[in-house]
C-alpha cells in the first residue's frame, strides 16, 4: 500500500534527521496554509515540501515538532480535531487519533495547545530549526520564547535560530528507490501527455488546445496537478522562456515548444519537446534543432558519478557556440565567444537543475566554492535551448523567431545517466513521424 510505504519512508527520514541533530535541538515544521482565491474559494492545496517529506501528511492546519529525547517522544504532531459541521462541507479531516495511528506520531495534540507545549519544550532546548523566511513561523518562535522567559528564569541568549533547509536539502538531494519510483510515475504520465499533445497538434488550433490535451492526459494518469504551469509556445512565443499565456493560434511553419510535467505523490516531472506544427521541420529549424539535440545528448552522455554539475553547462555552451559559428549566427573564434559570453544572446539559462518534490528542487549547486560533484541517486534535468528573438538584428532574417529547448529527466546511477523520460521521441525523424502519423 502506497500510504504505508510513504509512512515507512517518512519514519526513516525522521530517524536520520534526529541522528544528525544536537541533543538540545528542536525542529519546527508547519503544513502549508490554504490560500484564498476569493470569497469562500481556495487555490488548490499543495502541501509544504519539507512537511510532506518528513510527515507524509497531506492536509493543512498541522504542525510537527522533532524533539530528540523529549518525555513525550521524538515526534509530536498537532492538528485539528474534526468538527462534524465543517466536515459536512469539506469532508473528513485527519484528527489526533490518525496522527498517531496512521502518521506514527509519538504523541498527538490539538493545534490550539501548540503554543503552550512549544514554550514548555523550549526550556530544555538551545538550537531551534525552522524555515526562517516564513514570518508566521518566526512569530510563533518569538512568542514561544517570550512565554518560556515568563515561566522560568532564563536568558534569551540560550536560544539560537537555524534554518532547517541545510539539514533537509542534503537528504532530499539523494533520492531513495521509493522516490525514484514515484518520479518515474510522474515522468511516465508526462511522457504520455507530451506524446498525445504532439499527435493532436494542428495548424489553426490554439496553444491552449495543446495545454488542454496535456492536462487531460495528466489527470487521467493520476497526476492531479501539474508540477508547474504548462508552457505551450508556438512560433515566436517559443523564445519566451517561461511563456504561460498559451492563447496564440498555431500557424503553418511554426515550431511549438511544450514544457510540461505532472506531479505524482508530490514529485515533479519536467520535460520539454519542440516540434514543427506541420510535422516537417524547415531547413533552419532542422539545423538549430539538431544542434540543440547534439548538445543535449553530449551532456547526458557525460553524466556519471564524480563529474561536476558545472560540466553539463560547460559542454552545452561549447557545442552550442561551435554550432552557432558553423551556422553563421555568431562570428569569431569559439574560445573568444565563450570567454565573452557571446552565446548569451541565444542561450541564457542553465542546462540543468535538481528535480524532486520541487520542480527546481532543493540542494546546493556549489560546495565550498566549487561546483557540486554528481552522486548516484541525484535526479536532474538536462535542457539546453536556443532562442533567436523575432527582432534579432544580428542574424539573417531566416533564423528569427525560432525557439528550441529539449529537456529530459535524468537519474544519476553508478553506471552513468538513466534517462527517466527516454520513452519520449526526440530525434528529428522520430519527432516528425510522431506529429504526422502518431507513431
Ligand atoms: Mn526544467
Amino acid at each position: 500500500m502506497i500510504g504505508s510505504e510513504l509512512q515507512a519512508q517518512c519514519a526513516e527520514r525522521r530517524q536520520r534527521l534526529l541522528a544528525d541533530l544536537p541533543a538540545d535541538a528542536l525542529v519546527l515544521l508547519s503544513a502549508a496554509p490554504t490560500v484564498i482565491r476569493n470569497g469562500d474559494v481556495h487555490y488548490p492545496y499543495r502541501q509544504d515540501s519539507y512537511f510532506w517529506y518528513l510527515t507524509g501528511y497531506p492536509e493543512t492546519d498541522a504542525m510537527a515538532l522533532l524533539v530528540p529525547g523529549s518525555p513525550q517522544g521524538d515526534y509530536l504532531l498537532f492538528n485539528q480535531p474534526g468538527h462534524h459541521a465543517a466536515e459536512r462541507w469539506s469532508g473528513k479531516t485527519i484528527g489526533p487519533t490518525e496522527a498517531k495511528t496512521i502518521f506514527q506520531a509519538d504523541a498527538a495534540f490539538a493545534l490550539d495547545v501548540f503554543p503552550e507545549i512549544f514554550a514548555e519544550l523550549l526550556l530544555g532546548r538551545q538550537a531551534i530549526y525552522f524555515a526562517l523566511e516564513q514570518s508566521s513561523l518566526y512569530q510563533l518562535v518569538m512568542t514561544g520564547i517570550e512565554t518560556a522567559l515568563q515561566s522560568r528564569v532564563c536568558d534569551r541568549s540560550q536560544w539560537t535560530l537555524h534554518h532547517v533547509s541545510p539539514l533537509l536539502d542534503e537528504m532530499r538531494l539523494i533520492k531513495s528507490d521509493y522516490e525514484i519510483q514515484q518520479m518515474q510515475r510522474a515522468v511516465d504520465a508526462s511522457v504520455l501527455a507530451h506524446r498525445q499533445a504532439m499527435q493532436s497538434a494542428q495548424i489553426g488550433h490554439y496553444e491552449y488546445h495543446l495545454e488542454a490535451s496535456i492536462l487531460n492526459t495528466l489527470v487521467q494518469q493520476g497526476c492531479r496537478s501539474v508540477a508547474y504551469p504548462c508552457i505551450v509556445g508556438s512560433g515566436p512565443n517559443a523564445c519566451v522562456l517561461h511563456y504561460q499565456k498559451n492563447y496564440r493560434q498555431i500557424q503553418q511553419d511554426d515550431l511549438i515548444l511544450v514544457d510540461a510535467g505532472g506531479e505524482y505523490a508530490g514529485y515533479a516531472a519536467d520535460i520539454t519537446r519542440t516540434f514543427p506544427a506541420s510535422g516537417r521541420f524547415t531547413a533552419q529549424q532542422r539545423d538549430l534543432y539538431q544542434l540543440v539535440l547534439q548538445a543535449q545528448q553530449a551532456a547526458i552522455d557525460c553524466i556519471e558519478p564524480n563529474i561536476y554539475w558545472d560540466d553539463i553547462q560547460t559542454i552545452v555552451v561549447r557545442i552550442l557556440t561551435t554550432g552557432l559559428v558553423d551556422l553563421g549566427l555568431l562570428t569569431g573564434t569559439v574560445d573568444d565567444l565563450i570567454a565573452t559570453h557571446a552565446y548569451l544572446e541565444f542561450y541564457m539559462h542553465q542546462a540543468s537543475h535538481w528535480l524532486g518534490l520541487d520542480v527546481h528542487d532543493v540542494g546546493a549547486y556549489q560546495c565550498a566554492g566549487q561546483s557540486r560533484v554528481l552522486q548516484p541517486g541525484m535526479v536532474l534535468t538536462v535542457e539546453p535551448g536556443l532562442y533567436i528573438e523575432p527582432n534579432c538584428q544580428s542574424v539573417d532574417p531566416m533564423w528569427r523567431g525560432l525557439g528550441i529547448r529539449i529537456e529530459d529527466d535524468i537519474l544519476v546511477t553508478n553506471h552513468g545517466a538513466q534517462v527517466l523520460s527516454a520513452a519520449l521521441p526526440k530525434t528529428l525523424d522520430a519527432v516528425e513521424q510522431l506529429v504526422r502519423h502518431g507513431l
